[in-house]
């Protein structure tokens, strides 16, 4: 009865005229002015661009909590079935934009604000990226958390609040250099801290067997460190309607109990101490990407925010049920790679261990909530933990992995499913000289779906990767392709064109994707072609600024802008890119009458701070540039500039200026890109393998508006079957060995000569593995074949727009429906204000 009377009289009070939830101009300039005054304590003469974008962004903010508030209570009034999505990395970018377009108040926002003579668009520039990601894995889950509140699903995000997320790249001569990105120093006006809902984990120590009173077997963690897992919850809003979604990024903290009788033993300082190790569990993203460094801070971080996902997932549905006969009918869990697998231990240790749960059930509960993302066939991104280090940190969990490997070999064996060999490749365990625990066939054994990330990938998968298991269980295995959310990439990026594309075929292609098939018409309207070509070159001057001011270099925005932005990875190939733009620098150099159409190389993208041939790259594609760019013979012809510290927020500006995508990975490696996606909505062409999500791009816009080079899977692993010399290339191709030479002789490198050998050395003694010399001459004369195309104007802005209709299939709300129905089971749930 309390509770009833205070929810009406706090009902009554908020029914005031009030300045926190109208949307308004007047209403958000009120706000506006108090958040200045109120949350940062300045007034006109004293504010900073700073104070002024978080008073923006609380007032914002205060217009989500009703609608979190509301949508919170839906689900928990509907008892609906739950999508929890596990993942180490959500590299979400800049919020306030996105969050004013998803509420319907940005152009509100922006006269509030030009009334008082500021700048919207300078202010959302404050905002520092939360970059909680190393690339498109990380960006991926973002997209998802933006799709799921679109598709009014039930969803939460889990993850870590990483104090440093993604490095801030730097570039010193040439060369990367790491510095930490302190995106939180001046706090986030996005979080919230949720003190009261702390979770304890336990790390180290031992096991103890024993039996309870009623003589039921029973185990103990005994000795065990412990640490607080503390949330912060970030709301996630839908586009168009009342969904205001979850995300909880855990944040270790010491356990008090702990601290508590260190200090009461006297030993201040050593208890200082102490908390400090334990806080550095959230500290740092680590920056690797596809590939794994097997590091004991790692596995406490998998843990960490697995333990504390699952405690938190489980008290929410014991909030509502009895017992856990019907988890799997309200709980779907999606780990997003391996990185999470241990929680197929922690459930399971949960609820035999905690609630008593006899083995074969908590199994049974298992295979039904989990699911399991792959994201790689890359052999180094596969990860392995040592027994003993596994062991040593989670000696539960290592006992439970041996005995859920114990049931699955018996069973299989007994059902005579598989020969000896196949179990070998499916065990838990690896035997060897130092034996390993498989995570990857932790999350295929304890799931009930396996999907790949696009269709090429997962037919690998199948064949390959997981080809015993899918003899097994085929029913298990599943395909999504990636997708992107086209509110961020299109509406927020690229505003020009949304306006344009909305203009012709109405708004409902931001939540539809697939409307945007009705642009196809307009490829064959001059005045829509004019109007396409007029937003694409005011967005190359937008980015030429940025090139400007980072690189001091003017691009001629009459040139093609050639885009490569991705991590820096040999299978990526951005040495087979800057290989051919040194070659075309050398031709026009050697022959006179070589006229190549205008063309500005745009290369961005980290390295992994250990990848010391990725470094080698960046350091490459530097040089190259400072050499063609001073070169007054090849000017207006090429220019190349390295765009550092490749970001979300750098990326929006990118995507809308691009016409040419390189897409280039040797076939087979790129699970499936999302980049290549977003090139594709902007109405840039791409050059590319068939690989990945390429090969699904280039069946939905057109055989004749993607340009196609290079090997096939079949063909590279028929070429390295018979053995592949890159000598032969370089023998037999003179623009292989004219290049290969100028880069060992020091053109490239003056001063320096001998610089740049590690990298030829690679390629020709180190047996080229990504088979660049083997792709070069298709790729070059590719690159001629899309010369030739952009000679041809209209012809070309045909193919853009024939992009951007035909690319709605790469919506990741088409995504996100196929996990919704083909996994998860998850129908939406709509909440009313
Ligand atoms: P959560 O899932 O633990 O974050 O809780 C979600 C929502 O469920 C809360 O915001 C409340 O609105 C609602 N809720 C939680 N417990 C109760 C309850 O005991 N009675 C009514 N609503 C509740
Ligand atoms: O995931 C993306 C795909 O589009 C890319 O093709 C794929 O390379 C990427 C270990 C990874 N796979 N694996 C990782 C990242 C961090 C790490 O520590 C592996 N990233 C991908 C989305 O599906």
């Amino acid at each position: 009865v309390a509770r009833t009377e205070e929810a009406r009289a706090l009902e009554r009070a908020r029914d005031l005229p009030n300045a926190r939830t109208a949307l308004d101009v007047d209403a958000l300039r009120r706000a506006f002015a108090d958040h200045l005054q109120y949350s940062q304590g300045k007034d006109e003469h004293t504010a900073t661009p700073l104070d002024r974008y978080f008073a923006v962004a609380y007032a914002v903010r205060d217009r989500m909590m009703r609608r979190w508030i509301q949508t919170q209570q839906t689900y928990y009034k509907a008892d609906a079935k739950r999508v929890y999505y596990l993942s180490l990395e959500f590299l979400m970018g800049k919020a306030l934009e996105n969050n004013l377009l998803n509420l319907g108040i940005y152009d509100n926002m922006r006269s509030a604000l030009s009334d008082l003579g500021l700048d919207l668009n300078a202010l959302l520039e404050q905002e520092p990226d939360a970059g909680l990601g190393n690339g498109g894995l990380g960006r991926l889950a973002a997209c998802f958390l933006d799709s799921l509140a679109t598709l009014s699903i039930p969803a939460y995000g889990y993850g870590i609040r990483y104090e440093f997320g993604i490095f801030d790249q730097e570039i010193r001569n040439g060369y990367q250099v790491e510095r930490p990105e302190e995106w939180l120093r001046f706090g986030s006006a996005w979080e919230i801290p949720r003190g009261d809902a702390c979770v304890p984990v336990s790390f180290y120590g031992r096991t103890e067997h024993g039996v309870d009173e009623k003589g039921r077997l029973q185990v103990r963690w005994a000795d065990a460190r412990h640490v607080l897992g503390m949330p912060y919850d970030v709301p996630i809003t839908g586009h168009g309607n009342q969904t205001v979604n979850t995300l909880r990024l855990w944040r270790a903290r010491a356990s008090q109990e702990l601290d508590l009788a260190d200090f009461n033993a006297g030993d201040y300082l050593s208890a200082v101490e102490e908390k400090d190790l334990s806080e550095n569990i959230s500290k740092v993203l680590y920056p690797n990407d596809l590939t794994v460094m097997g590091k004991e801070l790692r596995l406490q971080q998998q843990y960490f925010f697995v333990c504390c996902s699952i405690h938190d997932i489980v008290n929410r549905h014991l909030k509502m049920h009895e017992g856990f006969s019907d988890f799997p009918d309200k709980v779907a869990i999606q780990m997003n790679d391996t990185h999470p697998a241990i929680a197929v231990a922690e459930l399971m240790r949960v609820l035999v261990d905690e609630h008593g749960l006899e083995w074969g059930k908590a199994w049974e509960i298992c295979g039904g909530t989990f699911g399991y993302t792959n994201h790689t066939l890359m052999p180094e991104a596969l990860e392995k933990w040592s027994v003993d280090l596994f062991g040593r940190v989670l000696p539960r969990h290592l006992e439970i992995v041996f005995e859920v490997n114990r049931r699955f070999l018996d069973g299989v064996r007994a059902a005579r499913k598989a020969d000896e060999p196949a179990l070998q490749r499916m065990s838990l365990i690896e035997e060897g000289p130092v034996k390993q625990v498989r995570m990857a066939n932790l999350a295929v054994i304890g799931s009930h779906s396996v999907n790949g990330v696009a269709a090429l990938h997962t037919e690998l998968l199948k064949r390959e990767l997981f080809h015993d298991f899918h003899a097994l269980w085929p029913e298990r295995f599943n395909n999504k392709t990636n997708g992107v959310t086209p509110r961020r990439w299109l509406l927020q990026a690229n505003p020009a064109l949304a306006r344009s594309i909305s203009e012709v075929i109405g708004p409902g292609w931001v939540t539809d994707a697939a409307q945007l098939r009705n642009l196809e018409p307009l490829a064959e309207d001059a005045g829509f072609r004019r109007l396409f070509r007029d937003v694409k070159r005011d967005n190359k001057e937008r980015l030429a600024g940025i090139v400007r001011v980072e690189n001091g270099i003017s691009l001629d925005l009459d040139s093609i802008f050639d885009v490569q932005v991705k991590r820096i990875h040999e299978y990526k190939r951005q040495l087979l890119a800057i290989l051919r733009v040194a070659s075309e620098y050398l031709r026009l150099k050697e022959e006179r009458g070589y006229d190549p159409y205008p063309r500005s190389y745009l290369f961005g993208g980290k390295a992994a701070p250990g990848y010391a041939m990725a470094k080698w790259i960046i350091k490459l594609v530097g040089s190259v540039a400072d050499v063609v760019n001073r070169d007054v013979d090849v000017r207006g012809r090429i220019a190349v500039a390295f765009l550092r510290n490749y970001r979300v927020s750098l990326a929006e500006r990118i995507f809308p200026a691009a016409e040419v995508s390189e897409q280039i990975s040797t076939a087979g490696k790129e699970a499936s890109g999302t980049g290549n996606m977003k090139f594709a909505l902007n109405g840039a062409l791409t050059v590319g393998t068939l690989d990945g999500a390429n090969v699904e791009i280039r069946e939905e816009v057109g055989a004749e508006n993607f340009f196609l080079f290079g090997l096939t899977v079949e063909e590279v692993a028929a070429l390295r079957k018979g053995g592949y010399d890159p000598w032969e290339w370089y023998r037999k191709d003179r623009r292989i060995k004219q290049v290969l030479d100028a880069l060992s002789s020091g053109v490239f490198s003056p001063g320096e000569p001998g610089l740049f050998r590690p990298v030829v050395e690679s390629l020709l003694n180190g047996g080229d593995p990504y088979l660049v010399l083997a792709d070069f001459a298709a790729y070059c004369s590719c690159q001629e074949r899309v010369e030739q195309a952009y000679r041809d104007p209209d012809g070309w802005t045909r193919k853009a727009i024939l992009n951007v209709a035909r690319a709605g299939k790469f919506s990741s709300d088409r995504t996100i429906h196929e996990y919704a129905t083909e996994i998860w089971n998850v129908p939406p749930v709509r909440v009313v204000e």
